[in-house]
């Protein structure tokens, strides 16, 4: 794995909460990751609530702008077998430390001229549960991405300061598109890759992209690989003393 990365990728990744990776995978990869998801796409309209607009309700007659499809590797479970999904487990197993196993994907197609800006979140603000994310989070276009058509944008070092208050763009069921107001951010770094390259960030790092102005769709496809994957939950301190709470024996009241 160290051949793929940077050798002070690690470091900066810890510093900053996000890095960049040129050659994460390959040109011909990034086609097949593409001809697996493409078909998702073109039946958007049946995939029920794994399929909605990031950009917000999608009006009678409209097109999503910026049309979002959860657990793609679900739908779609050859997109585990690419040279893509196995490099990304590679490097989150270095950067984690610990075993790690798939924890969650999706995949954004933003359509051309989109006026949809993505805003600026954190991951850790889609988590609904009591334990925090320990997860690596790949973004992965599948064309070249620049500012024009949403490159991906980070702050670096806003890991380090904890969750931040997030509102709701866009209402959606019991939830919605999670967005911080009145952001400061001047300090932020546009990412543009070409083919083969990703960035990867930490849960609590602010990310954003800017809308869409080019003439073609602008896809990205987003894994998310965690430490000890779905048994993180059975393995953290907080689930393991809440068994040991029911386990005990209660003391009787006096
Ligand atoms: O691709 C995008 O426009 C945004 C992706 C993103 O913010 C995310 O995956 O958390």
């Amino acid at each position: 794995m160290a051949e793929l990365l940077p050798h002070d990728l690690s470091g900066r990744f810890q510093h900053d909460g996000f890095a960049v990776v040129d050659e994460l995978t390959t040109a011909e990869d990034i086609g097949q990751v593409r001809s697996l998801l493409d078909p998702l796409f073109d039946r958007f309209d049946s995939l029920g609530e794994r399929a909605f607009d990031l950009a917000g309700p999608i009006l009678p007659g409209a097109s999503p702008k910026s049309p979002e499809v959860n657990e793609a590797a679900v739908l779609e479970p050859k997109l585990r077998a690419t040279l893509t999904y196995e490099r990304c487990r590679k490097i989150a197993r270095h950067l984690l430390g610990v075993p790690v196993g798939y924890q969650f994907d999706h995949a954004i197609y933003k359509a051309p001229h989109n006026q949809a800006p993505t805003a600026w979140h954190q991951d850790e603000a889609y988590n609904l549960e009591p334990i925090p994310l320990r997860s690596i989070h790949f973004w992965i276009p599948l064309q070249p991405v620049n500012v024009e058509n949403g490159c991906m944008w980070f702050i670096p070092g806003s890991h380090h300061g904890g969750l931040v208050t997030h509102g709701l763009a866009n209402r959606r069921g019991a939830g919605g598109t999670r967005a911080v107001e009145n952001l400061d951010s001047s300090s932020a770094v546009a990412c543009p890759l070409s083919v083969g390259g990703a960035t990867i960030h930490q849960p609590l790092t602010l990310h954003y992209t800017g809308a869409n102005q080019s003439h073609e769709h602008r896809r990205a496809w987003i894994l998310h690989f965690g430490a000890y994957g779905k048994m993180r939950h059975l393995l953290h301190p907080t689930s393991i003393a809440a068994r040991l709470r029911a386990w005990v024996p209660r003391r009787p009241t006096l």
